[in-house]
């Protein structure tokens, strides 16, 4: 899937196996590369090794460093496409031409692991959308979860401080159940209502496929006459938010570390483009301070039954990269990023996020020209006076270098707003300097509460669990007991269910901020569910019947649900079908259902593991058995919700169940 990015990018390219031979990168063919010059075959090197010299250095400095956060990540082309223009708010030329296609390349990440580290980690998602505009690059650099752990970007070093592995011992890797991280979030109640995100299925996604992205600050956008609205950014995946269960995602860890980037990759591969819809929530500047929160705070939502979502657009992403190091390790993302009708706001985090990427930027990449890294660089024209640096890429001809100039008609020239040319928005603003914090911003617990109030009760079930995992892998009592705290200013019963399951004490006093507000877009219980793109394991427990297995193996083809054959070894079935995984290599936590064929009374142990780890993980099983009893002695309930005979029940049935995803009534 070509696009003008993807083209330009082509300029790039080098194919090894177009060169005639292997040369030095000073362009001298080299007739050996296996042995280093050396005084006598069994003598020492020599210094004049000019080829072991520059193959080494070049070697010993490979590595650049890792972000400090959002280290491990996966990246991917695509491209965005409006509906209808939305002049009206703003002059952004790719939000107002319907007809014009946006190249894109989104990063996705996890925040606290290193490059290393496995992708299903309980852990916020990056979310960080390059789009190459005709007038620049716009970042929209977001999460999978629309609000923030603080409030002010000052506090930004120690909350990483807090979360990364702890510096005396570097443990834990890719966690967030650690002293330092819950010692943070007890001692600053700001993170209330992000902490509850964070220990919701949300931070456990199935796929990246499968999540929403989330601006999360509130920008501006600007029209043409120079009226602003405030905004806030939504992705809405087309396959629904889906998560795993957090027993899958821990052995998940173990067996795929690269579950995601993996699901992602072969998604596109195969055709299968991950889609999601671009979505606004628009408000207009009179009505800044008509709500309950302040739009400025980045730890609330606009809930969408107060203020909609408004769909407008959708992205695809649909080529993988070439080379990983060359584009995602490289692209640099920056929410300051923008392009004439995308303003900012005064979001004292948006603020300071405005500093923090492209100094960052210059330890990572090397210096002050990673804008012209192919990946990074805007697809259209890009002229000024900035001159040299490390890694100078560009050959500025002539003899001026200056603004105002008259040697060179003092090109390049400020471009008018008419235009093109780029405006700040005149925001009045009057105000003391002062180091604080408006009381505005101070309500930390109602939409804490919103939030967990508006999950279906199995939601708020794995929310407790996994507030008493993380916590109860914390050491000191203080650090516990202060998490309780925080608890127990958003709900008392969560407070008290979890103080128990932790063995800390319940503060005496209940000091439950009181709402029975619901809000529910923020159920994922309320998701798309469709069967596309899922993954079923067909396990053989002796000789399957071939035609039957074929005839269902095409109806998951027709329904874009990959499968795999799994049985003891490798082998070719009849036909087209192949036995492509063991009991070894597979693992029933890597599939979304399970389809066994069995043919004797004796069920395997390995198969039997399968069937019931996949029915404690809710999800679907189509059982074909020649002996109905094969299953009694084992932990599954063959008359349980979501379990399938299909000696009675029609594949179809089967395939809606796939669809549903978990069948959480089940006991
Ligand atoms: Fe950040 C990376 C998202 C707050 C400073 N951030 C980074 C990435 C994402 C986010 C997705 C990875 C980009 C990529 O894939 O290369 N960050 C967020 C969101 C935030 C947020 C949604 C809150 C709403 N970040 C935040 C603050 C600061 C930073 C408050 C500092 C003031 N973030 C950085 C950084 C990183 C970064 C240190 C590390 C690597 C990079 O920028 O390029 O500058």
């Amino acid at each position: 899937m070509e696009n003008k990015k993807t083209n330009q990018l082509k300029k790039y390219a080098i194919n090894n196996e177009k060169h005639a031979g292997l040369t030095t990168n000073q362009g001298l063919k080299m007739a050996e590369d296996e042995f280093s010059l050396k005084s006598g075959l069994r003598g020492p090197t020599l210094m004049e090794d000019f080829h072991f010299r520059e193959k080494m250095t070049h070697f010993d400095h490979e590595r650049i460093p890792e972000r400090v956060v959002h280290a491990r990540g996966v990246g991917a082309h695509g491209i965005f496409q409006l509906y209808e223009s939305l002049g009206k708010y703003t002059r952004a030329d790719f939000l107002t031409d319907p007809s014009k296609i946006t190249p894109v390349f989104v990063r996705f990440s996890t925040v606290q692991g290193s490059r290393g580290s496995s992708d299903t980690v309980r852990d916020v998602r990056g979310f960080a959308t390059k789009f190459y505009t005709d007038e620049g690059n716009f970042d929209l650099v977001g999460n999978n979860m629309p609000v923030f752990f603080i409030q002010d970007a000052i506090k930004f070093p120690d909350f990483v401080h807090a979360v990364k592995p702890e510096p005396h011992n570097e443990i834990p890797q890719g966690a967030s159940a650690h002293d330092t991280f819950w010692d943070f979030i007890g001692q600053n109640h700001e993170s209330a209502h992000m902490i509850m995100w964070h220990m919701s299925d949300r931070a456990i996604p199935r796929s990246l496929r499968m999540m929403e992205g989330f601006g999360v600050h509130t920008f501006r956008l600007v029209n043409a006459e120079g009226k602003a609205h405030f905004v806030k950014f939504h992705w809405k995946p087309t396959l629904g938010v889906h998560s795993l269960v957090w027993d899958e995602a821990q052995k998940i860890a173990g067996k795929n570390p690269d579950f995601h980037r993996q699901d992602l990759y072969e998604a596109i591969e195969k055709g299968d483009f991950p889609e999601w819809e671009l979505g606004l929530q628009i408000i207009r500047e009179e009505d800044e301070h008509a709500f309950d929160f302040d739009i400025l705070d980045p730890t609330k939502i606009w809930p969408e039954e107060e203020v909609p979502v408004k769909i407008v657009g959708k992205m695809t992403l649909n080529r993988n990269v070439d080379n990983f190091f060359a584009e995602t390790e490289q692209v640099a993302f920056h929410p300051g990023h923008v392009v004439p009708g995308i303003d900012f706001s005064n979001d004292p985090l948006l603020q300071g996020r405005l500093f923090s990427y492209t100094d960052t930027q210059l330890s990572r990449l090397g210096g002050p020209n990673f804008h012209q890294i192919p990946i990074n660089q805007p697809v259209c024209p890009f002229h000024n006076n900035q001159r040299d640096g490390m890694h100078q890429m560009t050959i500025h001809h002539g003899q001026t270098s200056y603004h105002r100039n008259g040697l060179n008609a003092n090109q390049p020239q400020p471009v008018p707003v008419e235009k093109g040319g780029y405006e700040h928005y005149q925001e009045k603003v009057e105000g003391n300097k002062i180091r604080g914090r408006s009381e505005s911003f101070l309500d930390f617990y109602s939409q804490a509460k919103l939030f967990y109030n508006s999950l279906a009760p199995y939601e708020q079930q794995h929310v407790k669990d996994a507030f008493s995992f993380e916590l109860g892998k914390c050491k000191s009592d203080m650090v516990k007991y202060n998490a309780i705290d925080l608890l127990n200013h958003i709900d008392r019963q969560l407070a008290k269910e979890v103080a128990e399951n932790i063995g800390s004490l319940l503060p005496e006093k209940n000091r439950e901020v009181n709402s029975s507000k619901k809000s529910p877009a923020l159920s994922m219980a309320n998701t798309v569910r469709k069967p596309d793109t899922k993954s079923v394991a067909v396990l053989l427990n002796g000789k399957p019947n071939e035609a039957q297995l074929s005839d269902w193996i095409k109806t998951f083809v027709q329904h874009k649900i990959n499968y795999s054959i799994v049985d003891k070894k490798v082998y070719p079935l009849n036909g087209m079908l192949k036995v492509t995984d063991t009991y070894d290599t597979a693992d029933p936590c890597l599939f979304d259902a399970i389809l066994l064929m069995s043919s004797g009374p004796i069920i395997d142990a390995p198969v039997l593991d399968f069937i019931e780890t996949t029915y404690k993980h809710y999800k679907p099983l189509g059982l074909a058995l020649d002996d109905h009893q094969a299953l009694e002695k084992s932990r599954v309930n063959t008359n349980a919700i979501g379990v399938y005979d299909l000696s009675k029940s029609s594949i179809q049935l089967f395939i809606e169940g796939i669809a549903q995803g978990r069948f959480w009534d089940r006991n």
